[in-house]
């Protein structure tokens, strides 16, 4: 083991931590910080994409970093442009990212297109670590974020290197090829998407029109995960924050049903506790703290 002379000197010069925080922190922190990647878009907003999934490392004590694949111009209230950045930029913030600080956990969001979804999935080949995958298509006000084109391609190229893919019920339907809207079809679907190659399989229940429930088949068997309907309009980056947390989770050696349950808690937290930023959709709460 290397022999350690001077803290202070290794402490200030981590960029991890703020001035602040140098006399609390002892080595050993900053040594074992988990690092969770993820790989999505940008929501100006902050309440989704890569913003929500930063801030969710964050919380959940995990060092985020981050590769952005596309651009949205957006508010609470509507997306109104997407850019989508080339495949090779793309590739090059990935390699970078990961021959420097190679996390312990990654997930992705919005991929844009083809050409994207097909260098995440390259790169994923190498990935030693679980990868969640978020198979995000269209925003929350209907802007489609990945190209009709390119869901095949999730389907073909990625879901087989997933750890955990978390389809809300339009997702999980356009995946399974199939109509999901209730309990049965949800764990239909959620076997039907495991035999594209994921690990697991999470379908969100949150658009039911009772309990939000979300199945997950994992193991060959089905967990529920079940939490009381919040009546409100600021949701804005759920799906995003949940799997986000997910990743976080994983990061820090958690076994997969114990960080769906985690995040669970903290994603119901986060709506429940929504700060009501914004005119329309407003994001939820990702400073809301849990008991784990
Ligand atoms: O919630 C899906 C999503 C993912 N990524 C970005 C988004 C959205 C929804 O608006 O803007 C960048």
């Amino acid at each position: 083991m290397t022999e350690v002379k001077d803290i202070n000197a290794i402490l200030a010069s981590a960029p991890v931590y703020g001035a602040h925080l140098r006399d609390k922190l002892q080595l050993k922190d900053i040594m074992t910080i988990p690092v969770a990647l993820t790989i999505a878009g940008s929501d100006p907003s902050g309440g989704a994409g890569i913003q929500a999934d930063l801030k969710t490392f964050h919380q959940r004590g995990v060092y985020g970093t981050s590769v952005l694949t596309l651009l949205t111009v957006q508010n609470t209230q509507q997306v109104s442009a997407v850019e989508i950045l080339s495949p090779q930029i793309v590739a090059a913030q990935l390699e970078a990212v990961l021959a420097d600080i190679p996390p312990a956990s990654a997930k992705t969001g919005a991929l844009g297109n083809y050409e994207i979804v097909s260098v995440v999935a390259e790169h994923a080949r190498s990935f030693q670590f679980p990868l969640v995958v978020d198979p995000v298509m269209i925003s929350h006000g209907g802007q489609p974020l990945l190209a009709e084109q390119a869901r095949a391609a999730m389907a073909k190229l990625l879901l087989p290197k997933a750890t955990l893919v978390t389809p809300n019920l339009h997702e999980a339907g356009e995946l399974a090829r199939m109509p999901v809207y209730d309990l049965d079809t949800m764990k239909e679907a959620a076997i039907r998407i495991a035999a594209l190659g994921a690990e697991a399989v999470l379908v969100k229940g949150g658009h039911l029109e009772a309990d939000a429930i979300d199945v997950l088949y994992w193991k060959g068997g089905i967990i529920c995960y079940r939490a009381p309907r919040i009546h409100t309009s600021h949701t804005h980056g759920t799906g995003c924050t949940y799997s986000a947390c997910i990743a976080a989770e994983l990061a820090k050696g958690c076994n997969l049903a114990d960080a769906v349950q985690i995040a669970k808690a903290y994603i119901t937290k986060a709506i429940e506790t929504n700060p009501g930023l914004g005119r329309g959709s407003g994001p939820v709460n990702h400073h809301a703290r849990i008991e784990r």
